[in-house]
């Protein structure tokens, strides 16, 4: 039965991530768009620097392979970036590796092509830009990739772990001091990225535990205490929103309205609490009878109850409700060991809803049906004329 249809309103749909892989795609996603306008700043930082020194006149062939390896690294990115949604949706493990990897793939490529500055390049202002542009990509990383827990300390790490290698392989007095400067900011750095990536994941999970909160509230306001299926409020709702769809679709909406028999004098008879026993046992049965995932049950006012069937016609709509007429009366109750029987009456009223037609004149109509299968007799379904 539908009452999990009450959950496909869009305003029951949660915002926020609330399985672990979702905080992970929302982490993964996150990332992206944090380091997104980062990408493109290696190269054009590279291509800058080979233009300033004059590398690209004495070396030629180092300069400019590198501007479009790191160019091509970009556009890669950028690709994976704007694909990133749908591909987490479909794969994403695999790409979720793919965009670690691809980033890493940069910080590594950045790493080793300032080791080789520092190591062989013509010019050593292009070597100190160089390092001092390295130091600046690890300190940005730290709020770019910082939440990542993968990226968190490989991408600082690997774009440093070249440099510190040059530094103590060739290790003149400048190179061992850099070094050692680098080493004290790298203790900074793990402690501070610690920071930026336990804040994010305890906003994720606030919003999570908030979001969870919020949609719990939102569906105990549109549940029926008493027999805990929707109530009427969500019965309007859920109506509309049928409403509007089917004139979207030209297909038709069924409404019927259920209403007990002589209910007063079962409350009357056996006292109020066996007729609360009563409701809850007829919204059960009237919940288990139907069929689609778009039908829908609803206690629509003390012992009255709606049932919204969309792409039903009138036809198909008279035969559900044969159905729950038939369920009604099979309901099995007792008091003091004495079987108590139960009838219910039913106004059934289907149209094809179009835009100058208003959905409660739908509803007067399965009223008014539901007020003549009272006056012939009760017990029985009357269509709406
Ligand atoms: P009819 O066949 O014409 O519908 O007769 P009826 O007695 O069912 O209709 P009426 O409108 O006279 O009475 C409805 C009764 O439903 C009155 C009230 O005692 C009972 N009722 C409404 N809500 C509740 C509820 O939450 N719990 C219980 N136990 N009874 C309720
Ligand atoms: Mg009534
Ligand atoms: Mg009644």
């Amino acid at each position: 039965m539908s009452l999990g249809s009450a959950t496909s309103l869009p305003a029951l749909e949660s915002q926020a991530p609330q399985s672990d892989d979702q905080l992970a795609r929302r982490c993964v996603l996150d990332t992206a768009a944090r380091s997104a306008t980062g990408t493109f700043v290696y190269p054009a930082i590279w291509f800058t620097l080979v233009l300033a020194t004059g590398t690209h006149e004495r070396w030629p062939l180092f300069a400019w392979l590198n501007v479009l390896g790191l160019g091509g690294l970009a556009v890669l990115r950028m690709g994976l970036n704007h694909r990133l949604p749908h591909l987490l949706t479909v794969h994403q493990r695999a790409t979720s590796w793919a965009f670690t990897v691809l980033t890493l793939l940069m910080a590594l490529y950045w790493g080793a092509l300032t080791a080789v500055c520092m190591a062989r390049a013509p010019d050593e202002t292009l070597s100190w830009v160089m390092l001092a542009a390295t130091v600046g990509f690890c300190a940005g990383g730290n709020t770019m990739v910082g939440i990542h827990p993968a990226l968190r300390l490989t991408y600082p790490g690997l774009m440093i772990a070249p440099v510190f290698a040059v530094e103590l392989l060739m290790p003149t007095a400048s190179h061992l001091m850099m070094a050692a400067l680098e080493g004290a900011f790298g203790v900074y750095l793990v402690r501070s990225s610690r920071v930026v990536h336990d804040d994010y994941w305890q906003m994720l999970q606030t919003q999570r535990l908030s979001d969870a909160r919020a949609r719990s509230l939102e569906l105990a306001s549109l549940t029926d205490g008493l027999t805990q299926i929707p109530n009427r409020p969500h019965f309007d709702r859920q109506f509309h929103y049928e409403w509007e769809r089917q004139c979207r679709h030209g297909a038709p909406v069924s409404v019927m309205l259920v209403d007990l028999d002589h209910f007063k004098a079962i409350n009357d008879t056996y006292g109020h609490p066996f007729g609360d026993a009563c409701l809850q046992a007829v919204s059960r049965a009237l919940s288990e009878t139907m069929g689609r995932s778009t039908d829908f049950v609803a206690r629509y006012g003390g012992e009255e109850f709606a049932v919204l069937l969309a792409q039903t016609d009138g036809e198909g709509a008279r035969i559900v409700a044969e159905r729950l007429l038939q369920q009604v009366r099979e309901v099995s109750l007792s008091y003091q060991g004495a079987p108590v029987r139960i009838t219910c009456s039913i106004g059934v009223a289907s149209t094809v809803p179009h835009g100058s037609e208003l959905p409660e004149a739908l509803i007067k109509r399965a009223d008014d049906a539901l007020y003549r299968a009272k006056h012939h007799g009760r017990n029985r379904a009357e269509m709406a004329v």
